[in-house]
């Protein structure tokens, strides 16, 4: 396909989220907004007149006895009883959206023949879904637990699974020990708590005892592990995947996704909160940013390792508990993904959507890394309880290219095959047979070995890179991880537990161990055991993610109305905001109308009020504005809930922005913690102990005003 032809088909997929996929799945969509056919049928298709009554042997009154043989009733509830499947044992609660992938050129040829990755021309279809680890279905969102990150690109050549998470490394090396660190994270087996929360007892009880998990520990105890959202998070392959370019030279490879928006996390108070407030936020935020035309997007980049340099690291390149620090191995930016479309159904598409690391396509391979290699068991292994044998028939699943062989049957085939189904058969001609070109070729790749159970020599260092980690974060990202681990070991009851985890930090980090003991009552150390080296790598620190530009794309700001505010700024405030893809919300003292200077109160028209003060708190934007109104602020300095609302986004370090009578409703009622407001409101900027207050001339059009915002350092 030429570049313009796909420059066209780029921009109609933009245009309408149509791809391959889409159109694909179209054939199994029903729009009951359009349905085929009017009327209500079972299931095998006659028509109901009546599915609201049960067949009753009646009597005068209309009461009796249900018959069993009412078939409609018995199929519409014997139907409904069937309708879980088993959840994920991981990653259970999750959201999806589909999209597409495409590469920026041919630059990755050196190291693959994968057209996916070499072909600039391709719009790849691509679903992800995104998920926690820990929590049942029902859990919620904004849980401190890893972030799942799957992704299947529905190539021309086949399924190409990256399933991957938000953080780079892994708990453990071994696949062998899966099943273990799960059932020491997950609710204890004697009262099945707790839910989404990896503090308690038998968690740090087996961290403890495997130090190979100290290094994941570290990032799941950072802000990685409370996301502002899906759409700012990075995404990581994890294992180490090999790549085979046209000359057959072999590459060893990691994956990685890089948000556009920048790595960005809620703050532990702000998550706790949302837990309550919100618990669907982050698969709502993915379905508003997209509904709402900000494209989540991530950049797409390897880390590449040619295969004779295998050895010339100091940790083993195939241990999935180490990064590539990225001032050896720089990540090289190929492509990207933008997901442009939610889903019509959940449960057709997120629900039974099911990856596995084993689905790759030319081009691209495995390595020996012991955690893959047991991953590309397990996940076919867990399809077939889930879904059946024939899980990659199922819409959402299946390749957009034919598949042709010779599996045949299981519970719920669709597909109906004519012909053999053997090879070799005596119908060469016409029937399916092994491919002459382009099939999946393994590396020839030369084994030999003694076989016994063992672990690689360099994977027995465990501390190095989880100090490397904590000396890589801001002072402040380091705070919070003093305080996340001091919130996890608090909640472990057992001394033996928090006592042998805190004696663990000090492997890692003197200050580290010596405060967390301090908080939590573990034993004090008085001199490290590993003393910290201080290495550092970088792209470590959420701050280094921060976009070029800073960007209010997608962020949700709200503004803090009552009756008697400025319709004029309000206005404007929410065009200036626009323009600049950030959404806006009026919380009101009540959803619907509320009323502005010059309009009696519900006697005007009134300005439409999204949410009630009560209803939304400032947990759930990133962003506050108050407009000026006298009576107006006097309403809001006479609300609890909205002084409460303030000092909470200032709390949580949210910008804030207010005008005129808004301004004294700040520094009178609110009053902030260390915040000194200049008399003359148009002074420069002040700095104060907590924030910076400044002041500036923002173009509100008919409004023109000055705003004057807080923002915390950090
Ligand atoms: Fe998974 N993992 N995993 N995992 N994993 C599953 O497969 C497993 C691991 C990850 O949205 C299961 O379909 C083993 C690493 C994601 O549907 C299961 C090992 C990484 C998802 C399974 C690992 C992941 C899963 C459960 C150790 C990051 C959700 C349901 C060797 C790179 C995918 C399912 C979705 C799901 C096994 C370790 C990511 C049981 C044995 C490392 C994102 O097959």
């Amino acid at each position: 396909m030429s570049s313009t032809v796909g420059a066209v088909k780029e921009a109609y997929i933009a245009l309408t989220g149509e791809t391959t996929k889409a159109v694909d799945l179209a054939k199994d969509t029903v729009d009951l907004g359009n349905p085929p056919r009017k009327g209500i049928t079972t299931d095998h298709g006659v028509y109901v007149s009546d599915t609201d009554n049960w067949l009753k042997a009646a009597d005068g009154r209309g009461t009796g006895p249900s018959l069993l043989e009412d078939q409609i009733a018995r199929e519409k509830i014997m139907r409904f009883d069937h309708e879980r499947i088993p959840e994920r044992v991981v990653h259970a609660r999750g959201a999806g959206a589909h999209g597409y992938f495409k590469v920026f050129d041919n630059r990755a040829s050196k190291y693959t023949f994968a057209r996916v990755l070499t072909d600039p021309s391709r719009i790849t279809p691509t679903f992800v879904r995104f998920s926690t680890v820990q929590s049942s279905r029902g859990g919620a969102d904004t849980v401190r637990d890893v972030r799942g990150f799957a992704t299947k690109l529905y190539t021309e050549e086949g399924n190409w699974d990256i399933v991957g998470n938000n953080i780079p490394v892994f708990f453990i090396q071994d696949a062998i020990k899966f099943p273990d660190v799960i059932h020491a994270v997950k609710p204890e087996p004697q009262n099945e708590v707790p839910q989404g929360q990896s503090a308690h007892n038998n968690f740090w009880d087996f961290a403890g005892l495997t130090p190979e998990t100290a290094h994941m520990v570290n990032w799941v105890m950072s802000d990685r592990a409370i996301p502002r959202s899906f759409r700012m998070m990075q995404g990581f392959g994890v294992n180490t995947f090999t790549l085979t370019n046209a000359q057959g030279k072999r590459f060893f490879v990691k994956f990685h996704w890089i948000p556009e928006l920048g790595v960005h996390s809620l703050l532990w108070d702000e998550a706790l909160k949302i837990s309550g407030q919100d618990p669907d936020f982050h698969r709502k935020d993915l379905e508003e940013a997209i509904t709402t035309g900000a494209y989540p997007t991530w950049l797409f980049g390897v880390q590449v390792i040619p295969e004779e340099k295998e050895n010339d690291f100091e940790f083993d390149i195939l241990d999935a508990t180490k990064i590539w620090p990225e001032n050896l191995v720089p990540v090289e930016i190929i492509g990207e993904m933008i997901l442009n479309r939610t889903v019509d159904e959940f449960f057709t598409e997120v629900e039974q959507v099911a990856f596995c690391t084993a689905n790759v396509v030319p081009g691209i391979g495995f390595s020996d890394d012991p955690l893959l290699q047991g991953r590309n068991f397990s996940y076919f292994d867990t399809q077939i309880t889930r879904l059946g044998v024939n899980w990659q028939e199922i819409p959402i699943n299946r390749p957009v290219c034919p598949v042709l062989n010779h599996q045949r049957d299981g519970q719920k085939r669709h597909k109906i095959t004519k012909g053999v189904n053997y090879w070799p058969n005596r119908f060469e001609q016409t029937g399916p047979v092994p491919a002459k070109e382009g099939g999946y070729a393994d590396y020839p790749q030369k084994v030999a070995g003694i076989k016994q159970r063992v672990r690689g020599t360099k994977f027995q260092e465990h501390f190095k890179q989880a100090q490397m980690f904590i000396n890589s974060l801001s002072d402040i990202e380091r705070a919070h991880l003093v305080s996340a681990y001091s919130f996890e070991l608090s909640h472990c009851d057992d001394p033996t537990v928090y006592e042998s985890y805190t004696k663990l930090l000090q492997n890692i980090d003197f200050d580290l161990a010596r405060l967390v003991a301090i908080n939590v009552g573990g034993p004090v150390p008085d001199k490290a055991i590993h003393p910290n080296p201080g290495h550092k790598a970088t792209r470590i620190s959420q701050f280094d993610f921060a976009p070029k530009e800073p960007m209010i794309k997608s962020r949700r700001i709200a503004i803090l109305v009552a009756d008697g505010f400025n319709l004029g700024e309000v206005v404007a405030i929410r065009s200036l905001l626009g323009a600049g893809m950030a959404t806006t919300w009026v919380v009101g003292p009540r959803r619907g109308p509320v009323y502005p200077i010059g309009e009696e109160v519900e006697k005007g028209v009134g300005y439409n009020a999204d949410h009630h003060w009560e209803g939304q708190r400032s947990t759930l934007f990133d962003a506050l504005i108050i407009p000026s109104g006298a009576k107006h602020a006097q309403a809001l300095a006479d609300s609890g809930r909205c002084v409460h609302w303030v000092r909470e986004a200032f709390g949580h370090c949210k910008p804030i922005g207010a005008l005129g009578e808004g301004v004294v409703f700040l520094r009178e009622a609110v009053k902030l913690p260390g915040v000194q407001f200049a008399a003359n409101l148009s002074n420069d900027n002040v700095t104060t102990s907590y924030g910076v207050v400044t002041t500036g001339q923002y173009d509100l059009g008919s409004a023109a005003a000055d705003i004057f915002t807080i923002q915390q350092g950090e």
